[in-house]
């Protein structure tokens, strides 16, 4: 059975010489505790940074000694040097990725000392990695520091099992495109089998910018590079809801049960029996809102003179990254701002907050958690903020209300709290009031539903679900498709072809039967092709359709003198052989007025690419512009479509360097419904290359043969290489051929 290899920056262990007395204690951090479902045990192991520069350790025998006891706790340490910590860890991680993934652009300052430290650690990981793993074990990558680890293992090991979750937000295209590697970064991640956010947004981000940064195949969630194929899904991460909830029960119900903190606040209630406390409680870092979260208040409490003297924020900020400019700015500002509310509106019993700049112990976190009637998060970008969910379980009689930003991953879970912009001071004021006068009934109900939501989607679920996704996904590799003329396989369908007596035969014609031309009117068929199918469509038991995208009469024009049927414009035209063409009764084409204009603007930005009209589509050809403008403007085309297809009655189909908009009911598939939907066929062949071919492989009875030409994602169950090679195949059944071909 195969081990799993969880992978951080930090392990999971909190070590101090304390007089050159070595100790070492589990850390209390949240990603230990939220793995705590799956490490440590016989068949996992940690890898990462003890915490401690390799010159601080005082000497070797210590050394020893320190290894032997990390060994012990299942873990494996990377020995990271000062110089090394300085480059990779305060200088790309934190100085770097950290404030540009988190909308902080003006902070990122980048330096190529900084990357190549940030290179040189991530190859140093996986080469201590690797000297650990079996081929086939599971490794989790966590985290911003470690992003080209997953590729760098699956050079070195491409059996390996690999998953890598990120826990801070995946920003949008606009920003990710100012990191200059982000080329780099993108292809580091994509060695991983699968790719896991904390929320969709993250998770499209993700793709846009891989879609948008490099030649890749993107399907869906999947993404095609290089021959890999990555799953990017999404995890909301959890907490472990029942260590949270337990304490505070117990804190209520166990007799004589007291801690310090919840006493002072008590003896206080009782004085003041009106008082009412707010809670918040974060690292201090830029990120958080912290600054703006007191400006709020100073507001709330400007409009709100009730307030004064029976609302009190009680202000938790751990300190964090202390050696960092901004972050010692931060605490300046956070100190001046505390001290001049407090002096603003202070009496002589009562100050407006409580500021506390340090951490404290579970218990102490537990008791003010459950101690607070209102707890205010506010950050300004949080990938998920766990600290809302541990509020939500310390409420064992479920009152209390949660304010929340927006902007924080846990909003798009918990939509029962009050959810504020958190630059907004009339927005958070405004909330405050809300949660202060709202009747307890509504609070319970509330809290009742969120504390259900956050038990279910607990962090152990979170952490097995990963896990069990990464065992899954990589024991099905890529489909193994069967290359239509390898010979086993040619002669499996010639004699399926043989034995048949009604046989239907559906061709795509652009990229299918013949190669792309810039201008879409170029590509008519010459000798070769028209002498393959009127070989093919002569033959009384076969029925052979040309289905096409292409304007119907273009492809009428072509194929007018033969025995082959036509469906044009993806199903809105049929023509039997010999006879006239037919429209589909289900045409609304009334979006077109909206539609065109749309794809003027995108032809006029776009040099090189143009609009094809047709009766009742609509084409914008981009081949001929520059590749990334292009594929760029493309993008931003499709989600625009994509939105409109709401109202507009439409399909949006993303061809080879074409995106085509046609009527919503009708496509390639839903045009051979009919014809395939009695089984008339006993051998029924289509071959296809592109997104929209894909929509009529689906709809076909499940023994039909359905190839791919080319290398994109399909659901075919065959491959052709190109048009030259469906030129071949389809010459195959010319019988006189058939055994030259297969010799
Ligand atoms: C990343 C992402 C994402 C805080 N003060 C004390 C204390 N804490 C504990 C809380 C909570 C944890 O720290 C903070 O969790 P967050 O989720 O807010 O943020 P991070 O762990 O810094 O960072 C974040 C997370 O990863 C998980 O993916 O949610 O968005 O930035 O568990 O309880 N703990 C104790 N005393 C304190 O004073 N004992």
């Amino acid at each position: 059975m195969e081990n799993l290899i969880i992978v951080s920056n930090r392990l999971p262990i909190q070590v101090t010489f304390e007089s050159s007395l070595l100790d070492i204690k589990p850390s209390v951090g949240g990603l230990a505790t939220g793995l705590s479902s799956i490490h440590p045990n016989d068949k996992s192991v940690w890898v990462g940074w003890i915490g401690i520069e390799e010159e601080g350790i005082p000497c070797d025998e210590v050394k020893d000694e320190l290894m032997e006891r990390i060994i012990a706790q299942h873990c494996i340490p990377v020995s990271l040097t000062h110089g090394e910590i300085e480059n990779y860890y305060h200088g790309f991680s934190n100085r770097i990725i950290w404030p540009l993934f988190h909308y902080f652009t003006e902070y990122a300052k980048f330096s190529s000392k900084k990357w190549k430290g940030y290179s040189e650690v991530n190859a140093k990981f996986a080469e201590e990695i690797l000297e650990h793993a079996g081929p086939k074990d599971l490794i989790w990558v966590h985290d911003y520091h470690l992003m080209l680890l997953p590729a760098l293992l699956r050079k070195e090991r491409p059996s390996l099992k690999l998953g890598f979750f990120l826990h801070i937000p995946f920003p949008s295209f606009e920003i990710f495109r100012i990191l200059p590697c982000r080329v780099e970064i993108l292809e580091g991640l994509l060695g991983a089998d699968i790719i896991g956010f904390h929320t969709f947004e993250y998770q499209q981000h993700f793709i846009d910018c891989v879609a948008r940064l490099l030649p890749a195949e993107v399907d869906c969630n999947c993404v095609i590079y290089k021959g890999h194929r990555s799953e990017v899904n999404v995890y909301p991460m959890g907490i472990d809801a029942d260590k949270f909830e337990k304490e505070a029960i117990a804190q209520v119900e166990v007799p004589g049960f007291r801690l310090n903190l919840k006493e002072e606040l008590q003896k206080y209630t009782q004085k003041n029996p009106d008082i009412k406390y707010v809670l918040s409680i974060d690292r201090l870092d830029y990120t958080k809102g912290i600054a703006n979260r007191i400006k709020a208040f100073d507001f709330f409490l400007k409009n709100n003179p009730w307030a004064v003297g029976k609302v009190r924020l009680l202000m938790v900020a751990v300190p964090s990254r202390t050696n960092v400019p901004q972050y010692q700015q931060l605490k300046k500002e956070i100190d001046e701002l505390v001290g001049g509310i407090n002096s603003k509106y202070a009496t002589l019993s009562w100050s407006p907050i409580w500021y506390f700049y340090r951490s404290f112990p579970f218990r102490n976190l537990v008791e003010l958690y459950s101690a607070c009637d209102i707890a205010l998060i506010t950050p300004v970008r949080d990938g998920m903020n766990l600290v809302c969910k541990e509020y939500i379980m310390c409420r064992p009689d479920k009152t209390g209300v949660l304010i929340l930003s927006e902007m924080a991953g846990a909003a798009k879970e918990l939509s029962e709290a009050l959810l504020i912009n958190p630059v907004s001071f009339k927005e958070i004021s405004d909330a405050l009031v809300q949660a202060l006068t709202m009747p307890k009934e509504e609070q319970k109900k509330r809290m009742e539903e969120m504390q259900e939501r956050v038990k279910k989607f607990n962090v152990a679920k979170w952490a097995k679900g990963f896990v069990a996704d990464l065992k899954n996904r990589t024991e099905a590799p890529l489909r193994p498709y069967q290359h239509a003329l390898a010979p086993e396989h040619l002669s499996a369908i010639l004699e399926s072809y043989n034995t048949s007596r009604r046989r239907l035969i559906l061709l795509d014609y652009d990229g299918t039967l013949t190669g792309f031309k810039d201008q879409p009117k170029d590509a008519s068929p010459d000798e070769e092709l028209l002498n393959i199918l009127s070989k093919l469509s002569i033959i009384e038991e076969n029925e052979v359709y040309i289905i096409s995208g292409r304007d119907h009469r273009t492809i009428g024009k072509w194929f007018d003198a033969y025995r082959i049927n036509l469906i044009a414009e993806h199903g809105v035209y049929v023509k039997r052989c010999f006879q006239s063409w037919a429209c589909s009764p289900r045409l609304d084409s009334s979006w077109m007025g909206k539609v065109k204009p749309l794809l003027k603007k995108f032809a006029a930005q776009t040099p090189g690419s143009f609009i094809e009209e047709k009766s009742h589509s609509l084409a914008w050809h981009y081949r001929k512009s520059n590749e990334q403008l292009g594929k760029n403007n493309a993008a931003e085309m499709l989600k625009i479509l994509k939105a409109w297809s709401c109202t507009l009655n439409i399909q949006v189909l993303n061809g080879n360097k074409v995106i085509e908009i046609t009527n919503a009911m009708v496509n390639k598939g839903t045009a051979v419904q009919d014809l395939v939907g009695f089984g008339f066929f006993d051998f029924v062949l289509a071959i296809g290359d592109d997104h929209t071919d894909e929509l009529l492989f689906a709809q076909l009875p499940p023994n039909s043969i359905t190839i791919k030409v080319g290398a994109a994602p399909s659901c075919a169950s065959c491959r052709l290489k190109d048009f030259n090679e469906t030129r071949s195949f389809l010459s195959a059944f010319n019988t006189q051929q058939i055994n030259e071909l297969i010799a």
